[in-house]
Formats: C-alpha cells, sequence, structure tokens
C-alpha cells in the first residue's frame, strides 16, 4: 500500500527522511543550529520529520513525492516561510532536494551569526568545496542506491559486488587519503572548533564506517575524528540513537 500523503502541520519545515539515509545530514545541520541559536533568540523555527519506509520508498514513490523530488530521493524540504523570511511578503513556501543543498539553505536561513559557518572566505570556500566534493563523489562510494536509481531495475544496484569492490578501491586509495590529509592532526576538519563541514563530512564516515567498515583500520585518524562526532547530541538525535556514543558502530533499531 502506498504511503499517504503527509497532511499540512503548523512546522516551518518539513523534511522528507528515512532513517540513516543521506536526509540525516540536513537534519543534523539543523539540530546543531537548533542548540546553538534557541536560547539566546526566542522560539527557533520548527521542522518535522516524514519518514517513509525504506524498503518500500526504494521499490515505490508515492506521486505526491514525486512532485516534490522528481528524482524520487530523499531528502526533500519544503520551508513554508520561505517568501516571507526573504522578502517580508505573505509567506508561500518552497521545496528544495539535494542534501546539501538544503543544509546549506538552512545556513543560509537560520546561521545568521555565522556561528556554525563562520562567514570568512577561507572558511566559506572549504565549506562549498567539501559540500559538492562530499555528496557528489565520497557519497557515491557507500550508497546503496544509484543517482539515477529512477531508470534502474534493481533497487539495490550499489551493492553489487564489482561496483563495490571499485569503490573501495576509490575510497581506499583516492578519497580517503584527501580527507585524512585534510583533517591532518586537527580535532575538526577546519581547526579546534566543531563547524557546519563535520556535519558534511561525518556524515560520509558514519556512512563508510557502519555499511563498509573502510574506516576503522585503514584510516585511523579519520575514525578517531568520527567517534569524537557520535558523541554529540545533534548527531545522536539526527541518527534516532541507532549509533554507539563511543565506538560508531551501527545499532539495531531500537537499540
Ligand atoms: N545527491 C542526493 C542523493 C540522495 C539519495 O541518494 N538518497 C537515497 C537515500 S541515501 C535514496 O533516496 N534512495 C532511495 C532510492 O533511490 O530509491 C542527496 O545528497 O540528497
Amino acid at each position: 500500500m502506498s504511503e499517504p500523503k503527509p497532511g499540512l502541520n503548523s512546522s516551518r519545515f518539513q523534511l522528507f527522511h528515512f532513517q540513516l539515509a543521506r536526509s540525516t545530514r540536513p537534519l543534523w545541520m539543523f539540530l546543531e543550529l537548533k542548540r546553538l541559536y534557541e536560547d539566546s533568540e526566542g522560539p527557533f523555527p520548527s521542522l518535522s520529520l516524514h519518514t517513509f519506509e525504506v524498503a518500500e520508498f526504494r521499490t515505490h514513490k508515492p506521486d505526491w513525492f514525486l512532485e516534490i523530488n522528481p528524482n524520487g530521493k530523499v531528502p526533500a524540504l519544503v520551508d513554508r516561510e520561505a517568501v516571507r523570511e526573504a522578502q517580508s511578503e505573505t509567506p508561500s513556501s518552497l521545496t528544495l532536494w539535494d542534501g546539501c543543498a538544503i543544509s546549506l539553505y538552512l545556513l543560509d536561513a537560520l546561521d545568521r551569526d555565522g556561528r556554525l559557518a563562520p562567514r570568512d572566505p577561507q572558511y566559506r570556500a572549504k565549506l562549498y568545496q567539501l559540500c559538492f566534493y562530499c555528496s557528489g563523489t565520497v557519497d557515491n562510494l557507500s550508497a546503496s542506491s544509484s543517482p539515477i536509481q529512477r531508470v534502474m531495475s534493481d533497487p539495490l544496484c550499489g551493492e553489487q559486488p564489482a561496483i563495490v569492490a571499485q569503490n573501495q578501491k576509490a575510497w581506499k586509495e583516492l578519497c580517503g587519503p584527501l580527507l585524512s590529509e585534510w583533517l591532518g592532526e586537527k580535532t575538526f576538519m577546519y581547526g579546534d572548533e566543531f563547524s557546519a563541514v563535520d556535519v558534511v563530512v561525518g556524515c560520509n564516515l558514519m556512512w563508510l564506517h557502519t555499511k563498509k567498515d573502510w574506516v576503522r583500520n585503514e584510516f585511523p585518524s579519520l575514525y578517531e575524528y568520527y567517534k569524537r562526532l557520535c558523541d554529540r547530541k545533534a548527531f545522536q538525535e539526527a541518527t534516532h540513537g541507532r549509533i554507539d556514543k563511543t565506538t560508531g558502530d551501527l545499532q539495531a533499531a531500537g537499540g
């Protein structure tokens, strides 16, 4: 049976999601922003999650959702007050898909003082670079589906052995060394302070570790860095408590 279209609710943002999917990235970004701003500046905009059941979503995408994201992918975001935010007009809604685009949009809308993503050009350059590199290249190394899933017949085509072997080689010889070098001796990707780029890269490490186990032995400094991220409250909330805080391992649902 197909998922019913969600009714209207009072939240400003609605995020379409399934657990531990690419939608975790903008969800985690939102929750970090909420923690930074909600006490100091009154009520923080609310976000409601529409969570799909993953097996059904992979094989059947409701028509109402394809109108929101014709790629048939999560995440997608609806911002019911986008225009009011930008131009002080009557609120009208905006729809956006692709996880890093949504993450950057949330930073534009909510990170008014640049607390999570500093405004300086050096930082912004790194943020944009990591957003494009991580979502355009690194995400695909651990993906179960394909960016062009809607024209594929295998719902888990990313798990075919030849593709996994090629992705493992790419991770081990190219992308892993690159991210390792960017991290260097630092505590976080951009220095000693946690920031938005850690959300972007942290999601890759979560998928590469929990789905593939390609981080712990091959790249110990990236693994230590990933474990530092796992302890964050916003990360724990975005991953529904499914990731062990000290090992970064995946725990059974409800665990
Ligand atoms: N570039 C997209 C990729 C989104 C994506 O691949 N989402 C996966 C979940 S991780 C999905 O919806 N897969 C189900 C399918 O394609 O059937 C993004 O970062 O938002």
